[in-house]
């Protein structure tokens, strides 16, 4: 059984719950065992919101972590407090772990191999290989890192905000990047930006705690699809099958600057991916899993 830390910033963007509904229910499928949820934006009903949406899933026994210095990012929250306020929750910020204690606490509990997933900001990731401990950790048990981030289009370099948001971000993808002792896999903003998936044609019921959030964040017709595509990419696990070809190199951020570059390399530790259907097909099918 594949077993998944999926890192999330579930911030002001309601793609990263469509994101989360397939993980969990490729999870209840057996199709991967889903250890853990690290949060890495914090604001007022971050905990409690993630919490109404696995106990929608049923999920609720499932280990949140969050990252409680993440209060920088800025933005406005959109859908939290209705998700919270709505549907049934228990766990709160305060007594939530470190998303960065959690993801040391499963990987020494559990046996390798695990794979990350990350569909938000670095920083968590940066930490957890900052020290000796945490790298050798990541080396012994960590197969893959799949991640949302990065504008690949102009020959890899570009710009996107999991990267590029803060000093904070920018400076932990640098880090990140730089210092990582494995493979990375990167589907770029490129790749989802109009592959518009969750609208009112998914047919998800009025009480449905996804459409709540697609709702509230105003995103009736759906929305860009970064980070459920990122989600299908690591479940199929090899991305030729889940429609993509790859580019192979090194890439890297700057810390100021935050924006990405790339130096092609067939021996080289990264990869993003390039689309090799039209962008109805991937819709498709993250609306299918949405509604399953
Ligand atoms: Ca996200």
């Amino acid at each position: 059984m594949r077993k998944i830390i999926l890192g999330t910033d579930w911030w002001t963007d309601c793609d990263d719950a469509a994101a989360l509904r397939i993980a969990c229910r490729a999870h209840k499928k057996g199709l991967w065992q889903l250890l853990g949820v690290s949060v890495n934006a914090c604001m007022g009903y971050t905990i409690p919101s993630v919490d109404a949406f696995m106990v929608s899933e049923d999920l609720w026994r499932i280990p949140l972590g969050l990252d409680h210095k993440a209060t920088g990012f800025g933005g406005k929250p959109s859908y939290q407090k209705s998700l919270a306020i709505h549907f049934s929750n228990s766990r709160t910020n305060d007594g939530t772990p470190e998303a960065l204690d959690l993801c040391r606490q499963i990987l020494e509990q559990e046996e390798g191999p695990i794979e990350f997933v990350e569909i938000g900001y670095p920083q968590v990731l940066a930490g957890l290989i900052s020290s000796e401990e945490g790298m050798e950790l990541v080396r012994r048990k960590v197969s893959h890192l799949w991640m949302m981030a990065g504008n690949w289009e102009n020959d890899g370099r570009g710009r996107e905000n999991n990267f590029a948001r803060s000093d904070v971000s920018r400076r932990a993808a640098a880090h990140l990047l730089k210092n990582y002792p494995g493979d990375i896999t990167f589907l770029g903003w490129e790749v989802g930006s109009d592959v518009i998936s969750g609208g009112h044609e998914t047919g998800l019921d009025s009480r449905d705690a996804l459409r709540t959030i697609f709702e509230a964040h105003g995103s009736v017709n759906g929305r860009s699809s970064w980070d459920p595509m990122t989600i299908l990419l690591a479940l199929e696990g090899c991305p030729e099958r889940a429609g993509y070809t790859t580019v192979r190199g090194w890439a890297s951020v700057d810390p100021e600057t935050g924006e990405n570059s790339f130096i092609r390399d067939e021996n080289g530790r990264h990869r993003y991916v390039v689309k090799t259907r039209p962008d109805a097909q991937y819709a498709d099918e993250i609306n299918r899993w949405l509604a399953s």
